[in-house]
Parts: structure tokens; C-alpha cells; sequence
């Protein structure tokens, strides 16, 4: 009776620590491009359910002048994208809390870098991000594949 109770713990124990590379976030670099409202990335794959950390930095030199912020608003359903973007901006840039944004970074000011840590849809297909700080969504655009 013991050996078989020892026998199934340690294969419990086996599930739990082989999946160790699972539980770690696939971390995806977004940088800015240079001083452009444009994102460096504007495409990229992750896998249904999976762990995923957006890296997004602010490319854009600290002696440029004027305001230049940025952040990466993923959304859950593209249709909802002009309404929160059109919120976002009479916001100063910020988001407001909504249902249909799946993962966001603060903004982030030149040179700095932001992230967010969050669990990829179950649901294959394409995801739209966007800068929502003023008038960057237009041209700072991309798309999470999610397979
Ligand atoms: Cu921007």
C-alpha cells in the first residue's frame, strides 16, 4: 500500500517540476522605432494558454523634443478598438478599465521600458495591439497571432 501511494506522489512530483519551462513566460520584446509612431515589432506568435511577458520600450531619445509616450494595448475583439482608443485619448493616452482589452503596459516615457505579464487566449487567431497614447493607434499598430 505504501509503495504504491510513494509511486503515484512521485509521479505527481514528475508532472509538477517537468512542466517547469511552461510555467515560465514566452517574454516578447516591443521596442518603439526610434523617435517613429511606429512599433519595432508588428507581428508576433504565441501559443493558445500560454504564459506571455510584453517587454515594450520607449525608443525614443530623451532630448527629443515634444511628447512622445507610448504603451501596447492588446485587445481581445479588434471591434471594440475605436471606441477604446477614442476613451484612451481624451484620457491623456491611459486606457480605462475594460473588459475587452486582454493585457496593457502603463505608458512609458522616453528611454523607459514597461512590461505585463499575462496568459495568452485559449482562442486561436489574430489579436490587435495598439498605442492608445494621442494619435499613435493610427500607425502604432500590430497583431499577437495567438496558434
Ligand atoms: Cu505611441
Amino acid at each position: 500500500m505504501f509503495k504504491k501511494i510513494f509511486a503515484i506522489t512521485s509521479i505527481l512530483i514528475l508532472f509538477a517540476c517537468g512542466g517547469g519551462s511552461s510555467a515560465e513566460a514566452t517574454v516578447v520584446n516591443i521596442g518603439s522605432l526610434g523617435a517613429e509612431m511606429k512599433f519595432d515589432v508588428e507581428e508576433f506568435t504565441v501559443k493558445s494558454g500560454s504564459k506571455v511577458k510584453v517587454v515594450m520600450k520607449n525608443n525614443t531619445p530623451s532630448d527629443f523634443m515634444g511628447a512622445m509616450l507610448h504603451n501596447v494595448v492588446i485587445l481581445k475583439d479588434e471591434s471594440a478598438a475605436p471606441m477604446i482608443i477614442q476613451l484612451a485619448e481624451g484620457n491623456g493616452g491611459e486606457p480605462y478599465a475594460d473588459g475587452r482589452i486582454l493585457a496593457m503596459t502603463p505608458l512609458a516615457d522616453k528611454q523607459e521600458e514597461t512590461f505585463i505579464e499575462f496568459t495568452a487566449p485559449s482562442k486561436p487567431g489574430r489579436y490587435l495591439y495598439v498605442c492608445t497614447y494621442i494619435a499613435h493607434a493610427g500607425s502604432m499598430r500590430g497583431y499577437m497571432i495567438v496558434e
